[in-house]
């Protein structure tokens, strides 16, 4: 048995190392893009960090760009990094956003985002984006959204169950995200995530109006015709899909 878990265990690293490479070529790709002077929205999750580790190496060498980040996680890593931050009091406009995504429909570029429970921050900074790029690797680009992933939706606390019933009745199934520690999952902004399972969306564009109406509900991880660019790192190299 140990002989045959063995190299199943190193196949599973193998596995990992190639998506982490793909991330890393999508965000290189991504960070490409940035021109010195922009206002640069930094996105959330493995493959928007290594897109701020990449602006880190460029901003050492001497890029001068302002970054309005979509979480404290990737505050941190930009400002430990030595990008200046900024917020909204000071700059209305985002040039270029770069962030993750969950699903990233191949021909609408509709997106399904917040498994890293930053989804509020991210939409927020997204709509006040020129251009929002969206950077994955393949296993992420899909046909239809909503067959691999659960749309995240942010609630607020009080009364929440009676918001997960009101959701259970748009057929979504949610589920109440745990922490690590066994504690409810809390966003930046203090709130609770329901996962929720839909399976896949025939009209994602009335769903996240469905959603956004339903009361108790902050905000949900479905971003409908807000991407602008994905760059999708494939093994065969990178595809890029503009809207
Ligand atoms: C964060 O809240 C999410 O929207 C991320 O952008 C998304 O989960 C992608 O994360 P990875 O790049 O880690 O897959």
């Amino acid at each position: 048995v140990l002989q045959q878990l063995a190299p199943r265990a190193a196949r599973g690293a193998h596995m990992i190392a190639d998506r982490d490479a793909h991330k890393r070529e999508a965000a290189m790709a991504a960070v490409a893009m940035v021109e010195d002077g922009m206002v640069v929205g930094l996105g959330t999750g493995s493959t928007a960090a290594f897109a701020i580790a990449g602006l880190i190496d460029r901003v050492r060498s001497g890029l001068r760009i302002i970054g309005i980040p979509t979480s404290e996680r990737s505050a941190k890593q930009a400002r430990d990094g030595g990008i200046e931050l900024t917020d909204f009091t000071h700059h209305t406009e985002v040039d270029l956003t770069i962030d993750g995504a969950d699903e990233i429909a191949r021909d609408s570029l509709d997106l399904v985002k917040g498994l890293g429970g930053a989804l509020l921050r991210e939409k927020i900074v997204a709509a006040a984006s020129k251009r929002l790029v969206i950077v994955a690797d393949e296993p992420k680009l899909v046909s239809s959204l909503g067959g691999t992933v659960a749309v995240p939706v942010e609630i607020v606390t009080f009364g929440w169950e009676t918001t997960a019933a009101r959701l259970s009745m748009l057929g979504a199934n949610p589920v109440l995200r745990v922490a690590p520690d066994g504690a409810a999952f809390r966003t930046d902004g203090g709130n609770l995530i329901l996962d929720c399972h839909f399976g896949v969306i025939a009209d994602p564009g009335r769903l996240e109006q469905d959603l956004s109406r339903t009361i108790g509900v902050v905000e949900s991880g479905l971003f409908i015709g807000m991407a602008t660019t994905a760059l999708v790192a494939t093994p065969n190299g990178i595809i890029r899909l503009d809207r």
